[in-house]
């Protein structure tokens, strides 16, 4: 028997999966090209939580789900929170967000994850569409920013073969290494290289003028904004050549360019202006509404669909949650204690809880700390659809296997909206609700039907319909004392879900021993990590990998400027033995 599912992992690909005998394989047809990446190969032996825990001791689901009743009805229902994060990103998890709601709930808003990016994108564009990934097989030049393919985006790379590379990334990374030209900037500089990119372009004439007199016309105005930066002063600062900048430059002119950015660049405060520079570039170049050029980031996987399910209600930030203002904390698919940013900060809160339930598939820091714990059915024994942030497929994931272990998020809710008095429809209504979005195309896939796969083609989404360029510089090069942090995405785990990452990577010139335990500190706390040596790394650098136990000790728990989004690259860090 074999039946096709698609990984639900909070990742750009979104691959399709072939289940047979109890294996999963990628699918040949489609954008999964016959390949998944480790997580989805090594899938099944990831021990996952088998029974349901009060305190420590084990009870039946039953149990569990009563427990969770008399939790909720033990407080006020605006001392409930629901706290659902992204260990899947699956549409029907959403479900449980009806019920709380509806029935009078906290819920979160705001991102640990692309906030300050979209924000810039939205300022900029008037919405967030997104270059689908596949439009990179029709482009010249693909430029990598702040992204890292082999690790995040493995899917992407068969499109890329025989194309013109640039990477702009503080760590040489595989892809950085094969590519035409690196640009290996300081960390949190890339607002300034994408400004004296703009400014170069226009004054060797090689902007796209007719695009921008119709749809950018402010763009003399952003290149007198780019000529406040004094150029010998701050390519010195970001540590870029003005070489490189001809050479990327060179690159790029009259060649179709996909911008094909990561979350990297936009984890500080001012990351809103940071991707609202980067687009400006790729409006200077005239990169929108053109196959195979664009910017493609995170866009919203939501992006062309309707939700079926109630979510209005009072939003906390998901960034600085202050857990202690609420007696009830429900958390689902997200490990708070290790991936939301100040760990310290976090664990003190929701240490004031009386109510801690964690719903979740793995043991982690959280499930160590919370009163109940209720195991989830992972994707295999329950019926979902999702989408993606990179592409267009929609995938269909019946359950494909049985299990007798955890709950589905479905008959979760359906437990508690009997018990309150909520109406939910049936699983089938929700799923077909989704599947009402998409049509199938001659390839077979399933696509969303209201996205495009040339967006802008006709103008922005702003008032104008024209590009709104950046008319202010808050921002200034970042030279206080200490190393940068660099907390990127592992090979070998998903956030803090499956192989975590133990140790702290340095260049091996700056003195520390391999193996040697050293402390990391910042403003906001320490960790102490073994050292592993990494020449890929600039010598102000410190890579501690997202999912390593205690990084985010280090990180604030500040929004970035003008949005609620998680900022895990502001602080910068000392180390210390
Ligand atoms: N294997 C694996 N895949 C994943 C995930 C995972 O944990 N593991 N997580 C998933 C999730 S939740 C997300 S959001 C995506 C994110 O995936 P990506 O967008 O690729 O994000 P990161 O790995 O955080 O960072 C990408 C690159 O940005 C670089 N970078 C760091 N600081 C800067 C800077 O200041 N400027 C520039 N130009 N570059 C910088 C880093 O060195 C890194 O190479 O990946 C998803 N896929
Ligand atoms: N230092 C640092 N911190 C970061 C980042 C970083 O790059 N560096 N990245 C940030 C980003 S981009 C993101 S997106 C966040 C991610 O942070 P989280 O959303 O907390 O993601 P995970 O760590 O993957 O934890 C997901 C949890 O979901 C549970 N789970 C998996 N599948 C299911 C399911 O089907 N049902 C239920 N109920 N539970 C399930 C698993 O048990 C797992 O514990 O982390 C952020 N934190
Ligand atoms: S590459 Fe991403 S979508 Fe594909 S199997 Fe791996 S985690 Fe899942
Ligand atoms: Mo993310």
């Amino acid at each position: 028997m074999s039946s096709i599912t698609a990984c639900p992992l909070d990742c750009y690909d979104a691959c399709e999966i072939l289940f047979e005998e109890g294996k999963l394989k990628g699918l040949k047809n489609g954008h999964t090209q016959g390949f998944l990446c480790p997580h989805m190969n090594h899938y099944e032996k990831y021990e996952t939580i088998q029974k349901p825990r009060y305190k420590g001791t084990e009870i039946s689901l039953d149990e569990a789900l009563l427990k969770l009743k008399e939790m909720i009805c033990s407080c006020e229902k605006s001392e409930v929170l629901h706290y659902r994060g992204s260990g899947n990103f699956a549409l029907m998890q959403e479900v449980t967000d009806h019920f709380f709601a509806s029935y009078g709930a906290v819920l979160t808003e705001g991102t640990l994850c692309d906030g300050a990016g979209e924000a810039g994108i939205t300022e900029g564009r008037g919405s967030n569409k997104n270059m689908p990934i596949h439009e990179v097989a029709k482009s010249e030049v693909v430029i990598f920013w702040g992204r890292n393919p082999h690790t995040t985006s493995s899917h992407l790379l068969p499109l890329i073969k025989d194309k013109t590379v640039i990477v702009i990334d503080p760590i040489k990374t595989k892809i950085a290494k094969a590519a035409d030209l690196h640009i290996q900037l300081k960390p949190h500089t890339d607002l300034f290289l994408a400004m004296l990119l703009s400014r170069f372009l226009h004054i060797e004439n090689g902007c796209d003028e007719e695009f921008l007199n119709e749809f950018a016309s402010e763009y003399e105005d952003y290149y007198e904004l780019t000529q406040n930066l004094r150029i010998k002063a701050i390519l010195d600062s970001i540590d870029v050549s003005l070489g490189q900048l001809g050479n990327l430059l060179g690159l790029v002119k009259d060649k179709k360019v996909a911008i094909v950015c990561g979350v990297g660049m936009q984890k500080y405060s001012d990351g809103v202006d940071v991707m609202r520079a980067i687009d400006a570039f790729a409006a200077m170049l005239g990169l929108f509404g053109k196959e195979g050029c664009g910017v493609g980031y995170l866009g919203s996987s939501r992006e062309g669909i309707t939700s079926p399910f109630n979510k209005k209600s009072k939003k906390v930030s998901k960034v600085n949650t202050e857990f202690n203002d609420f007696k009830t904390v429900f958390i689902q698919g997200a490990n708070p204690l290790s991936q939301m940013p100040n760990s310290a900060r976090v664990r003190e809160s929701i240490g004031k809880v009386e109510n801690v339930v964690y719903f979740g598939l793995y043991e982690n820091e959280t499930s160590e700390i919370a009163d109940l714990i209720i195991p989830a059915k992972s994707f295999l024994y329950k019926d979902d659809v999702r989408t993606s942030y990179s592409h267009n497929v929609m995938s269909f994931m019946p359950k494909v296997a049985q299990s007798n272990v955890g709950i589905s998020e479905y008959d979760l809710c359906t437990y508690l909206c009997k018990e309150f008095g909520v109406t939910l429809e049936s699983e089938e209504f929700y799923i077909r609700h989704f599947k009402n979005f998409a049509v199938q195309k001659i390839d077979g896939s399933w696509y969303v039907e209201n996205r495009e796969e040339v967006p802008y083609k006709d103008g922005f989404d702003t008032k104008s319909k024209e590009f709104a360029f950046l008319d202010e510089l808050d921002s200034k090069v970042d030279d206080n004392e200490g190393f940068h942090l660099i907390t990127c995405k592992s090979p070998t785990s998903l956030n803090s879900q499956f192989n975590r990452q133990e140790y702290l990577f340095l260049h091996s010139s700056l003195g520390f021993d391999e193996g040697e335990v050293v402390t990391v500190s910042s403003v906001d706390g320490s960790v102490k990590l073994k050292v592993r040596h990494n020449d890929d790394l600039r010598r102000d650098c410190v890579l501690i990998y997202s999912g390593t136990k205690g990084v985010n000790n280090l990180t604030t728990h500040k929004h970035a400027l003008s949005t609620k989004s998680a900022i895990f690259q502001e602080n910068k860090v000392e180390i210390s033995r």
